[in-house]
């Protein structure tokens, strides 16, 4: 249909006739003649109408599908400075055909500085995208995933997809969310948990799931969903958690390099400064606790961080090291799942962590308790039989190596990476209590 695309004409195509299509972002009449924005995923360009293109459509609707063709212009030096959202060509149309007409008035406002809130844009969220902040968000979540895939391809793990209706799963604290099966009850997966223990002890060794996981969790705020994606990994024969960190510390200085270098215009129109991490900090809770007291928050021996307390931490490691991430070690075992490893000399701690990225949690993680009396021991002490998760179990009987892993949160990483303010700007159809639409 087109020969190019809006955000591709530079000054090299001046001359030339081209064929574009895409949305009328807006068209303005100037007495006789007028200018039509024309937007498509890559960008916008000005199109300029004569006297009799302009009578023929003036009418036309914001949002309107246009096919056009035309021929490229450069724009006077000054004009582009002027207006720095078209660039430095314009089209000087010859025929133009309305492929689809929009209807008025639009539902929401589609702008760059739209007025429209949250909820409603997010009713309407296909026309939400359309505007320039809605694409760069996608198109570097997009990015996002793609090089996920690209780091744990090139750490030679594999990447596994497992089920999402499931018996039961083993995140205390997470709820689950039942639906009927068959006569049966299933429960929509609140983690691949199991299955990427389970894969790593069938000799895969080193796997990575970026999959769907749901939570039926009702919290109201700006970092939780309860249908999510989660970044997961486990990796077998690792000496301590502290392999499974140096592996997470290794993404994400790949993932903003790469970023950098790819998302280049994006990251720059949404006023996004990224850094790549050096060695990220390591903090226990034990110290955590300690600063945070001096600065009039106290967190009890027992319990972990509240959101305000991982914001806290953020700003403090932001000045002590000037570093966006930290490592939070050593969380209590009251506060941990039965898998995770507690270390010989202190049974009160796990062998787990947290990763706080600019004052918010984006992934948890630990060394595996493997040995499996040890295990049915620390379900015990839950109050849990691990004789209900015979499959489970079973994993542990047959050779299983010592491995550890994490779980990540992909839209958390996208808010907190572009510093949208809510994981909901983050995601195309976001799913909380309150919505299930569309
Ligand atoms: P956890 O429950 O901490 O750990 O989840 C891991 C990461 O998933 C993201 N996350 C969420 N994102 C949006 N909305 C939510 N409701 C939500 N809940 C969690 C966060 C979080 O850090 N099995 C362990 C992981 C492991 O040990 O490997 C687990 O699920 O970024």
């Amino acid at each position: 249909m087109r020969t190019h695309h809006c955000g591709e004409l530079s000054v090299h195509e001046a001359g030339k006739e081209v064929t574009l299509a895409g949305w009328v972002d807006t068209l303005r009449v100037s007495g006789k003649i007028s200018f039509l924005l024309l937007r498509d995923r890559t960008g916008i360009v000005q199109v300029f109408l004569d006297k009799a293109l302009t009578e023929q459509f003036q009418n036309v609707k914001p949002q309107s599908v246009v096919l056009l063709t035309g021929m490229v212009n450069k724009r006077p030096a000054n004009q582009v400075k002027a207006d720095m959202k078209t660039g430095e060509v314009e089209i000087s149309a010859k025929t133009l055909e309305v492929l689809n007409m929009a209807e008025t008035p639009l539902p929401i406002e589609v702008s760059e500085d739209t007025t429209t809130g949250l909820d409603k844009r997010l009713d309407y969220r296909f026309l939400d995208v359309r505007r320039q902040k809605g694409t760069d968000i996608f198109t570097i979540r997009s990015k996002i995933y793609a090089l996920t895939t690209a780091f744990f391809d090139k750490e030679k793990f594999i990447a596994i997809q497992t089920p999402k209706l499931t018996a039961s799963g083993v995140e205390s604290g997470a709820e689950e969310f039942k639906i009927p099966y068959f006569g049966k009850t299933a429960s929509l997966a609140q983690s691949p948990q199991i299955y990427k223990q389970m894969f790593v002890v069938s000799g895969l060794e080193r796997v990575y799931e970026i999959g769907t996981i749901f939570r039926a969790e009702k919290s109201h705020t700006t970092r939780h969903l309860t249908e999510f994606t989660g970044v997961d990994f486990e990796m077998g024969f690792i000496e301590s958690e502290h392999d499974v960190m140096a592996v997470i510390e290794k993404y994400f200085q790949f993932l903003i390099k790469e970023l950098e270098k790819e998302c280049k215009e994006e990251l720059a129109r949404l006023g996004v400064h990224l850094r790549v991490p050096k060695t990220i900090p390591k903090l226990s809770l034990h110290d955590a606790r300690k600063i945070l007291k001096e600065k009039g928050k106290v967190i009890p021996e027992d319990d972990d961080l509240d959101a305000e307390g991982e914001k806290m931490i953020g700003a403090y490691i932001l000045e002590k090291f000037d570093s966006d991430f930290v490592f939070m070690l050593d969380y209590p075992w009251t506060k941990r799942p039965f898998y995770h490893m507690r270390p010989d000399k202190d049974k009160k701690v796990t062998k787990s962590f947290d990763l706080v990225f600019r004052g918010v949690e984006i992934a948890t993680g630990a060394q595996r308790e493997h040995r499996l009396d040890i295990l049915e021991a620390q379900c015990k002490e839950k109050g849990l039989d691990l004789k209900n998760l015979p499959f489970y179990r079973d994993i542990f009987r047959y050779g299983c190596p010592p491995h550890g892993g994490v779980g990540l949160g992909l839209d958390r990483i996208t808010n907190q990476l572009l510093d949208l303010g809510n994981i909901r700007e983050a995601i195309l159809l976001p799913r909380d209590p309150e919505r299930l639409t569309p």
